[in-house]
């Protein structure tokens, strides 16, 4: 970064402590992840010169020539990636896209039925805070809080009482697989259509290593950045008759110009997606949670949902007298970044969980052994708040296994 060297040392500065911050510690935010550096590089070209309006061939700014067979090459490849009919690579994020989705067949005031944020479902997904709320009628679904599992003849019920024009499944804090035929029965005996929001598991989904929703869904919506790792953006997949329907609702309908180079980033992740090293990582990512909700488990932590099938943990940290948001400050104390989420039952006035993801620590290629000692360190952590002589001990053995597996190793992508 030669020249930021000279426009702006102290952002200079700032960036290089980011990456000090990101390389000694151990992130376990389930929706983040180390990108490919390829990735980034596109995302500081100088494709950020660029401005697009429109699709490929049909643009409102000439000198497109190129940047139309970025954009074609991204629809392509994730239409490839994951069967899909239809691709839109344009969404700046999962909440642009959700909105798209539901603006693309919606009329204002529809009836959508999707799952409540304490429950698992996303601030788009038709919360009080959300402009969703104020554009649609949204009533949720909840889990059955015995199993804290989708009951789905109580999601059937609701949309047979409620008789929603859409019903939304996918979540953002929901570690176990969804049913996505089951859905789909639901929503087509409801006369519904089915929007799937994968943004949490898209890689995991691009693995092919748990089932994918796309035969089932109308529309699917993910993000880039989590288990994805293709840099900042989100994607809508469809059926071919919503094709232009999406189209139209993300560009002129919810977006103007897009962000050519993150475009690029999402063309050349859906490329890695198919080779060795991306699903190896998404084994590892799988496997790492599985793992850790084992030690979890063991050391008494009730997990929600009672495990996982994801890269996603969800501790109750209540069930060792703690909130989610103390948990989260005590593990960051110690060089370990989670962060604190809703469970089931919980009133959104305090978070009793802490979610963990295991994407970040796959890329590094952190070994099983060095797993199950985070899982001690997480434990130790939160068992001895305040014992600055145990915090001191513990931010060590972090440093350590950081240095140990560098982010940037042969985990990643090339
Ligand atoms: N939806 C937020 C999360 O799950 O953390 C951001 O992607």
């Amino acid at each position: 970064m030669d020249n930021l060297k000279y426009d702006d040392p102290l952002l200079l500065e700032l960036i290089e402590l980011e990456a000090e911050r990101i390389e000694n510690t151990i992130d376990l935010v389930a929706s983040e992840t180390h990108m490919p550096k390829s990735i980034l590089e596109e995302m500081g070209s100088v494709l950020n010169h660029k401005t697009i309006e429109g699709y490929p061939g049909k643009r409102f700014h000439a000198g497109c020539e190129y940047v139309d067979i970025i954009e074609k090459l991204a629809i392509d490849r994730m239409k490839d990636l994951l069967q899909a009919e239809h691709a839109n690579v344009q969404p700046h994020s999962g909440s642009s896209a959700n909105i798209a989705v539901y603006f693309s067949v919606l009329d204002v005031g529809a009836r959508i039925l999707s799952m409540s944020l304490s429950h698992g479902g996303h601030l788009t997904h038709g919360h009080l805070t959300s402009m969703t709320s104020r554009c649609f009628n949204f009533q949720h679904y909840n889990v059955d809080l015995q199993t804290e599992l989708i009951n789905y003849d109580a999601v059937a019920r609701a949309a047979d009482q409620f008789k929603p024009e859409m019903i939304v499944a996918g979540a953002s804090s929901y570690p176990r697989l969804i049913d996505y035929e089951k859905m789909y029965q639901i929503a087509k005996s409801a006369g519904a259509y089915l929007f799937v929001d994968m943004a949490h598991i898209a890689g995991l989904v691009a693995a092919k290593l748990i089932p994918g929703p796309v035969p089932f869904a109308d529309f699917v919506s993910f993000t880039t950045y989590k288990t994805m790792m293709g840099g900042r953006g989100g994607v809508i997949l469809c059926k071919k008759e919503y094709a232009d329907a999406v189209d139209k609702a993300v560009f002129p309908g919810t977006q103007g110009t897009t962000a050519v180079s993150n475009i690029a980033g999402k063309a050349t992740i859906a490329k890695l997606a198919g080779q060795t090293g991306f699903i190896n990582v998404q084994q590892k990512t799988l496997d790492n949670a599985k793992l850790l909700a084992k030690e979890f488990l063991k050391k008494g932590y009730r997990l929600v949902g009672g495990g996982t099938d994801t890269h996603q943990i969800i501790i109750d940290v209540t069930s060792k007298g703690l909130s989610g948001a103390r948990a989260e400050r005590i593990l960051e104390s110690t060089g370990i970044i989670t962060n604190r989420n809703y469970i089931p039952g919980d009133t959104e006035k305090k978070a009793s969980g802490l979610r963990l993801g295991t994407g970040p620590i796959s890329v590094r290629g952190v070994d099983r052994n060095h797993v199950v000692q985070i899982a001690d360190i997480i434990d130790n952590a939160l068992m001895n708040p305040g014992n600055q002589e145990v915090s001191d001990r513990l931010r060590k053995d972090v440093f350590e296994i950081c240095r140990q597996f560098p982010v940037y190793n042969s985990s990643v992508p090339e």
